[in-house]
């Protein structure tokens, strides 16, 4: 493998998740793989969990780690082509790019959807500016449209967590006070496309995804009908994607709670992290016994690893 920018660059997601699992008994056992490699992990947004997992996983495979924080650390950087750069943007990303394939063999990226120019976000400017221009392999820690390294964690999550080998598995909307991207759901959907699985999203009207991301999945707009008889309740919040990057509901009736977890088939709660309780999710679905974000979470760092693994393997 190449880049990792979308759960599809993968040969094959079933092996990938069984390869991960066997990595996970011994985390070591290609300790030497990237003696000598460096990775530069680029962070134009917060975060916890992608840029500690990453950092572990790459250290796990014998690579030395360099992290910076564009926001606070870097020069502002030009993504326009042929633009007057006499505003606060110091540097191109053709130049910079250039230069951090000469300093590391693997450059991961998180840039966020900037939520305000829905064609910008869908072109995926930095990530896609980063791919063209740096001479070394790109991951993609959260991009504007996508965060497969998270759908990969959530994959490896349910097929060690599943109890069928068809799960029912329910994608939530839930509400949220800020507008936030669409990235975990995008490649969530991707993800659970190349599963056999009787996958179902739910979200209020006006919350529907990209059409050509969704494709044919189905789509219940009655949460507690959607909820019946699942094995999984996956959550998370979305801005509109219609009327682009606005909040139009805020419904607290959308917050899961233990009333609607008794709809299912005894469901396990998922999340991909950070998440806002008695908002998104109450106290008494996240402190159960069938709430396994925290074991989710330690999955990135073995869906990261293997796609580390992939990537050093090709260079
Ligand atoms: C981000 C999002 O929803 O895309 C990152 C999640 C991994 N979440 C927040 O900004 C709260
Ligand atoms: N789930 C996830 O990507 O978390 P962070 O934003 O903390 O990295």
């Amino acid at each position: 493998m190449k880049n990792f920018t979308s759960i599809n660059d993968l040969d094959s997601l079933k092996k990938t998740v069984q390869e991960a699992i066997d990595l996970k008994k011994n985390e070591l056992q290609y300790e030497t793989l990237g003696t000598g490699k460096t990775i530069c992990l680029l962070f134009f947004n917060n975060s916890l969990r992608t840029r500690l997992s990453t950092q572990i996983a790459a250290q796990n495979l014998g690579m030395n780690v360099i992290v910076m924080n564009f926001g606070s650390e870097s020069w502002q950087l030009e993504f326009e082509d042929g633009v007057v750069m006499n505003q606060n943007k110091s540097e191109h990303v053709k130049e910079a790019a250039q230069v951090i394939s000469q300093y590391c063999d693997i450059v991961a990226i998180r840039a966020f959807a900037s939520l305000a120019d829905k064609e910008k976000d869908k072109a995926e400017i930095v990530l896609n500016n980063f791919k063209k221009y740096a001479s070394v392999p790109v991951v993609n820690m959260e991009s504007a449209t996508g965060h497969p390294l998270q759908a990969l964690a959530d994959a490896i999550t349910i097929e060690e967590y599943k109890t069928t080998q068809k799960p029912k598995v329910v994608l939530s909307w839930a509400p949220h006070p800020k507008a936030l991207p669409h990235a975990v759901a995008n490649s969530f959907i991707d993800m659970m496309q190349l599963q056999d699985a009787d996958f179902v999203i739910t979200h209020p009207v006006g919350y529907e995804l990209n059409t050509e991301i969704t494709k044919s999945s189905k789509i219940e707009y009655n949460q507690e009908k959607a909820f019946e008889n699942a094995d999984f309740i996956y959550v998370k919040n979305w801005s509109s994607y219609k009327d682009y990057g606005k909040v139009l509901n805020n419904d607290p009736d959308w917050m899961l709670t233990v009333n609607k977890m008794k709809l299912t088939n005894s469901a396990k709660f998922m999340h991909c992290l950070p998440v806002r309780r008695n908002v998104v999710v109450h106290d008494e679905v996240i402190d159960s016994e069938n709430s396994i974000v925290i074991e989710q979470a330690n999955n990135r760092t073995y869906s990261a690893q293997i796609v580390l693994k992939k990537i050093l393997e090709n260079i």
